[in-house]
């Protein structure tokens, strides 16, 4: 999967292990893999403990061959049985626990475990008038929607890093996806891959992400509330791949 990030356009199925029973989180990995989805990111912003993801990825992993990617809220929440792990500097966060603290604490424990880190360069850009649960959670240096140079500055500084992504994340369920011409700027400042999610819902807004820009499409909630969807959407983005 690490080969394909940023040289073809993917789809990446977000489970939070705080919705549904385990055995049920294996059922739908299985519909990911059914409709063509390249990997299961398991978190959330409210997973609870080490114990809740382990468990939902032992489902997925006896239901599906999709590589699995801990989407991690703390160190707490990372389990052996994962593949990979989204290392997330939380670029628009001023909080040193988000920063570092949490960091160093998981390091430790994926070199023990053999998981994969990722090195993320991570940004909530708030599109919603109520806030989305991760801006309930975390203190952010807001970027909003017009606020395009904050966003490609926080791009560059990542790149500058030595991250290996970047993910644009409007939260879980906002009232809309990060916009399009936030995407295309951040696409023309650097050459890493760009991961964009939160509220994409049909296959026309993950067709424009990805003209936009971006490289993988992340869909989370809906899973949740209508799977059959799916299918288009990432029949979108694969196709956009041999453009
Ligand atoms: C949230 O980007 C993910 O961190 C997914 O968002 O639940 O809105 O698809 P949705």
């Amino acid at each position: 999967m690490m080969e394909k990030l940023g040289k073809k356009k993917m789809h990446f199925s977000l489970i939070d292990p705080d919705k549904q029973e385990a055995r049920e989180a294996g059922k739908i990995a299985r519909l990911c893999e059914k409709y063509g989805s390249d990997a299961i990111m398991v978190g959330g912003s409210t997973v609870p403990d080490r114990e809740t993801a382990y468990s939902t990825i032992n489902e997925i992993k006896k239901n599906s061959s999709l590589p699995v990617i801990i989407f991690p809220n703390s160190a707490n929440t990372i389990a052996e049985n994962a593949d990979y792990i989204f290392f997330m500097d939380l670029l628009n966060s001023p909080e040193y626990e988000y920063k570092k603290s949490q960091h160093m604490k998981g390091a430790k424990i994926i070199k023990k475990w053999g998981i994969k880190p990722i090195p993320m360069g991570y940004m909530v850009v708030t599109t919603s008038k109520n806030p989305t649960t991760v801006e309930t959670k975390i203190k952010l240096d807001v970027i909003k929607e017009n606020d395009i140079e904050k966003a490609v500055e926080y791009a560059i500084y990542a790149e500058c890093m030595g991250m290996r992504c970047i993910y644009l994340d409007a939260g879980s369920n906002p009232e809309r996806p990060v916009p399009d011409e936030m995407i295309r700027k951040v696409r023309e400042n650097i050459d890493l891959p760009i991961i964009v999610g939160g509220g994409i819902k049909t296959a026309e807004e993950a067709k424009k992400k990805i003209n936009a820009g971006a490289d993988v499409i992340v869909t989370g909630s809906l899973i949740e509330e209508n799977i059959e969807k799916l299918s288009d959407i990432i029949k979108a983005v694969h196709s956009a791949s041999s453009l």
